[in-house]
């Protein structure tokens, strides 16, 4: 039999479980998630090889809504974008048995589009498994459908029954990347990106979106093999800082005390993280300061 390949962009509203289903399927902490909206803000690759049926190579991407702001037009260019450069689409939603302008929203984004689009209906394990039934029925007019799979991002339900119908819909072809490889990131980006998250669970309300992590440094020390990496969590706010910091710098110590072990993890050694905070007044305004927190578009990267 002929191996399938070709590339997935996995769209849907802010916080509904796309970058939980990519690191379930690629079943490596790759791309980061929480309970905050607007997690994703770049075009996330995540690569799932199997040897006997093919490859797939994903796009997570940023939640879709109305954009408020600067970083926020970009993350609306980065779906629109993969949107159309794609062979598939899936379009999440939450087990929710109405439409809501969200949707809409979304739906209008899909009137020309020509490849097949799957609707997933994540966070199953929420629900009475009668509920499924009526979310279907919502939104199975929306859009000419190719599958409307229910699953559990979080307990994997769902997720083998996803990967057939995506290796059954996609056309034949050779593998992009190399079988091992399971994202196109490198590691200081996933390392940055570990940092933001850990500041996304541990702060509250606003702050956490108006931050950006930069690695300053990222060695090996070579006397006693301890990776070294220093970062910058710029934030947009005086009032900010302070918050993230702490009292005596507790919150800066939680946040990079649970960095640093997600980080050993992925790294596979000891690593010695230090944190300093900066503010950049109002970056998330500015399409130049966005862009040096390395948010640029495709082609211009
Ligand atoms: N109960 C349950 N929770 C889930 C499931 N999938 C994801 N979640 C939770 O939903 C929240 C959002 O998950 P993310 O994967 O960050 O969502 P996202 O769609 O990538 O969000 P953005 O990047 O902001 O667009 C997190 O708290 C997840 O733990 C699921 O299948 N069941
Ligand atoms: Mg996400």
């Amino acid at each position: 039999m002929e191996k399938k390949s070709g590339f997935v962009s996995v769209i849907g509203r802010p916080n509904v479980g796309k970058s939980t289903l990519m690191n379930m399927i690629v079943e490596e902490k790759i791309t980061i998630t929480s309970d905050k909206p607007q997690t994703t803000r770049n075009r996330i690759r995540c690569i799932y090889t199997d040897p006997n049926r093919g490859q797939i190579v994903f796009s997570d991407t940023p939640g879709i809504q109305k954009p408020k702001n600067s970083l926020g037009r970009y993350m609306e260019g980065v779906t629109d974008y993969s949107v159309r450069d794609c062979d598939l689409i899936l379009w999440m939603i939450e087990p929710d048995n109405f439409v809501g302008t969200k949707d809409s929203l979304i739906a209008s984004k899909l009137i020309d589009i020509t490849v097949p689009v799957i609707l997933v209906i994540n966070k199953i394990d929420r629900i009475k498994k009668e509920k499924i039934l009526p979310v279907i029925e919502a939104f199975k007019d929306l859009f000419p459908f190719r599958a409307i799979i229910p699953i559990s991002a979080r307990t994997g339900e769902g997720v083998k029954e996803l990967l057939d119908e995506l290796f059954d819909a996609l056309p034949e072809g050779v593998e992009f990347f190399p079988e091992d490889e399971i994202t196109d990131q490198p590691v200081r980006q996933i390392v940055a990106e570990m940092i933001r998250e850990k500041a996304l669970n541990l702060l509250s309300e606003e702050i956490p979106h108006g931050i950006a992590v930069l690695i300053e440094s990222f060695r090996e020390n070579e006397e006693n093999g301890v990776t070294d990496i220093d970062a910058l969590i710029y934030c947009e706010k005086d009032s900010h800082k302070g918050i993230i910091i702490g009292k005596g710098g507790s919150m800066i110590k939680k946040i990079g005390h649970d960095a640093r072990l997600e980080i050993e993890k992925l790294l596979s050694n000891k690593v010695y993280l230090t944190l300093n905070v900066k503010v950049k007044k109002n970056w998330r305004q500015s399409d130049i300061l966005i862009k040096n927190f390395g948010y640029k578009k495709e082609d211009e990267a």
